[in-house]
């Protein structure tokens, strides 16, 4: 018989909880249409170059998925299902600072990490975790109450995580048993017809409609899906047109006529679905809850330590200036703000140390003559071409703008509490593997590239 290999498990879990994330929330099939219709018409008219961030194949299967769970244990289990999948925390997000209403998570994303594996499908889970430790939010008797409920609930059944275990352990799964993992591993993620019980979603929504989202149910389940486009201020366009409601901005970078970098999110608002409910004398009702949607987002280059830290300036300085003049469209303080401060071509950006490459000898590299020691001759005499290496994660602010623009109230928080803390070697025990760090990994990309290159032309020195 034959079997299926991790990177094929990964695929067809993407896609099936993508067929099974449309029938729930059908709203998203449009979306994800859209998406498709943009990205076809950007290929069109831009050519080769509209792949320069991916290939069409790479980029019309590609989604990222968001789930929340409630303890360590839940998240290690996760893990598990994940890695099954190829995928491995990278990066560590504290929404509880990113977010100025309540959205008492931690956060990390599971997601392939070496380049081939990445190319054949890059499939990424954001997945957060909640604080009931954290006094600003829960008080003792919540958290008690909290972490009880939290210990009585089974998300994932024991042999989902049993064939979890082997398709990890083995790197593949032999047909039936892929069929059976991919069939539970859906099943684990689609919404639960069970009742929710009224009363204790309701306290907890008091506090945050995430912790209800989290802790007010027995069961877990995606809260969105995300295809990726090629021009998402079309998009937005286009969903508009159609009578879809779209939240107010696109997070992230402004629109603008330099290169893509890092990631450019929206999102449809979040659709009343009917949810059974039971009160407090025991009867079924029929409510109706408002946290599902779903998402859209355009990739660009990664950044570097230096690229983030100035990204992370410009967004302060955007700030301060939208709040000095409210009357402005943010979009366009923002435009202004990059055109000044953003280096606004690729070179620019490589040459300055910002942003990664993957660097490779040029087809048509001269042929004679010895080649320049250094990096940026190398690439300005046409030996080596720099390629733009792709953002595979995400940024905290708009993370928190997507879980904020989405939720019902403000929630409460208690800021004169001192906050628990955690940080990615915490959040690395309490899942039992390492949380890698984004940066890391690309670096380690980047310098494989120039390490090759250096070896193809000779070189005896390092290039950096
Ligand atoms: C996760 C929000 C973060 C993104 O794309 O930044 C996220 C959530 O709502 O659970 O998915
Ligand atoms: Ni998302």
């Amino acid at each position: 018989m034959s079997t299926i290999s991790q990177w094929q498990l990964r695929a067809a879990f993407a896609a099936r909880l993508s067929q099974m994330y449309g029938r729930e929330v059908p709203a998203y099939t449009t979306l994800v249409d859209v998406s498709r219709e943009v990205n076809e018409d950007v290929l069109r008219a831009r050519g080769a170059d509209a792949e320069r961030l991916g290939s069409i194949g790479r980029v019309t299967a590609e989604r990222h998925g968001a789930i929340r769970v409630g303890t360590p244990r839940e998240l290690q289990q996760v893990a598990r299902v994940f890695g099954a999948l190829g995928m491995h925390p990278v990066g560590f997000y504290d929404l509880r600072e990113a977010a100025a209403s309540a959205v008492p998570v931690v956060s990390t994303a599971f997601r392939p990490i070496d380049d081939e594996e990445l190319a054949r499908n890059p499939f990424r889970v954001f997945t957060s975790m909640l604080t009931p430790a954290d006094p600003r939010f829960f008080d003792a008797d919540l958290r008690t109450r909290l972490e009880n409920f939290l210990a009585g609930r089974e998300l994932f059944p024991s042999e989902l995580l049993t064939l979890a275990d082997r398709a990890a352990a083995e790197r593949e799964l032999p047909e039936d048993e892929a069929e059976r993992f991919l069939h539970l591993a859906v099943r684990a993620f689609e919404l639960s017809p069970e009742p929710v019980d009224k009363a204790w979603y309701e306290t907890l929504e008091r506090i945050s409609a995430v912790a209800a989202d989290i802790g007010g149910v027995r069961s877990t389940h995606i809260n969105h899906l995300t295809p990726r486009v090629l021009d998402i201020d079309e998009l937005y366009r286009r969903m508009t047109e159609r009578g879809i409601e779209m939240i107010d901005t696109i997070q992230g970078p402004p629109a603008w006529k330099g290169p893509d970098v890092l990631l450019r999110q929206t999102s449809f608002r979040a659709l009343a679905e009917p949810r059974a409910m039971r009160t407090p004398d025991g009867s079924i009702i029929r409510g109706a809850l408002r946290v599902r949607f779903g998402e859209v987002e355009a990739r660009g280059v990664a950044l570097t330590h230096k690229g983030r830290a100035l990204y992370d300036e410009l967004l302060g300085c955007v700030d301060e200036q939208a709040s000095e003049h409210p009357s402005e469209p943010r979009g366009d303080i923002a435009r202004a703000v990059w055109e000044r401060y953003m280096p606004g071509s690729e070179r620019e950006l490589a040459i300055e140390g910002l942003a990664y490459f993957t660097y490779r000898l040029s087809p048509d590299h001269p042929r004679d003559g010895n080649p320049p020691a250094d990096l940026d001759d190398l690439v300005r005499e046409g030996w080596v071409r720099a390629e733009p290496i792709v953002y595979e994660d995400f940024l905290p602010r708009s993370a928190a703008g997507i879980f904020q623009s989405n939720l019902s109230g403000e929630g409460t928080r208690d800021n004169d509490r001192q906050g628990t803390a955690y940080d990615a070697a915490w959040l690395s025990g309490a899942i039992g593997r390492d949380v890698l760090d984004p940066f890391d990994l690309y670096t380690r990309q980047q310098d494989r590239s120039l390490a090759q290159v250096a070896h193809d032309l000779g070189l005896t020195g390092a290039l950096h």
